[in-house]
């Protein structure tokens, strides 16, 4: 996610450019730079676990349906900061056990067999809930997590664990008129995010272009890294949670040509131990 004011990385290193205009792993697959894949969700049931782990920390005490969380929660805890974050989200930074396992279970059992070499993978993922009509939403949310420091050569994994469809999900720019928009501005990372800001017709051509994405439990999305996106503003009225991760093969990982810093708070490194946990799986 980011905001007008967030910090965008940007080199103009021949190297990085490289790695934006170059034809990524998933492209051998898909020209849109997206790929669903379908996995069994009753070995899993993520969204039982959350249920739990929100119980265990007094948010709430009687829910049974994830997408129906809102109505037991305050308005307080759902409405989002300037960074599009709420405290449901928040509490998600740590889990437990039970949901790291799991976690650990699905990139074992599903990630990594469908990539051709070992990964390494985010050490902690990202868990969304998207609340119906939250409050501070951005509308021009559009950016890729290049962007925000990550390697161009990280794949993006998107894994719903309500219905996701209309606004509660979130969109995607396909590939080509993501590549599209990089090529406009010269890969100049910076000038392409101001534009979005300021720019109503380059906001229009992402509002015009973008596709929804529709997943059931049970399925994920695997996107190129490169491809712009956007949290939405959710006016259904079922809470959307979806968990998303980021992965890079361990080939392009030992071609990067130096080591990417993420622009946030935290400044995480992108190496092992930092950003992605410590073993290739
Ligand atoms: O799920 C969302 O609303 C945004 C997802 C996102 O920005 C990402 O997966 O990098
Ligand atoms: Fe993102």
């Amino acid at each position: 996610m980011s905001n007008a004011e967030s910090i965008i990385f940007n080199s103009d290193s021949l190297e990085f450019r490289g790695s934006l205009s170059r034809t990524s792993w998933i492209q051998s697959f898909s020209d849109n730079g997206k790929i669903v894949f379908k996995y069994n969700y009753d070995d899993y049931n993520f969204d039982k676990a959350i249920i739990d782990l929100l119980k265990e920390r007094n948010f709430i005490h009687s829910s049974k349906h994830l997408d129906k969380i809102h109505e037991e929660l305050s308005a307080d805890d759902m409405s989002v900061d300037v960074n599009q974050i709420n405290n449901i989200v928040k509490t998600c930074y740590e889990t437990n056990d039970h949901i790291g396992n799991l976690y650990h279970k699905f990139i074992k059992e599903c990630v990594q067999p469908i990539m051709d070499d070992q990964i390494y993978f985010q050490k902690t993922p990202t868990f969304r809930f998207s609340f119906p009509r939250s409050i501070g939403m951005t509308k021009r949310d559009y950016h890729n997590d290049i962007m925000l420091g990550h390697p161009p050569e990280e794949i993006n994994v998107w894994i719903p664990f309500t219905n996701s469809s209309e606004s509660k999900s979130f969109v995607i720019l396909p590939l080509d008129k993501s590549l599209y928009l990089l090529k406009k501005f010269d890969f100049n990372l910076q000038s392409l995010h101001q534009a979005i800001w300021k720019d109503d017709k380059i906001k229009q051509f992402c509002d015009d272009n973008t596709e929804i994405v529709t997943l059931d439990k049970g399925e994920f999305l695997v996107f190129d890294s490169r491809c712009l996106h956007a949290a939405i503003l959710n006016e259904s009225d079922f809470t959307r949670v979806s968990m998303d991760i980021r992965i890079i093969r361990l080939n392009e990982y030992n071609k990067l040509p130096f080591t990417y810093i993420g622009t946030g708070r935290r400044k995480s490194k992108f190496i092992p131990n930092d950003y992605y946990h410590q073993n290739v799986i």
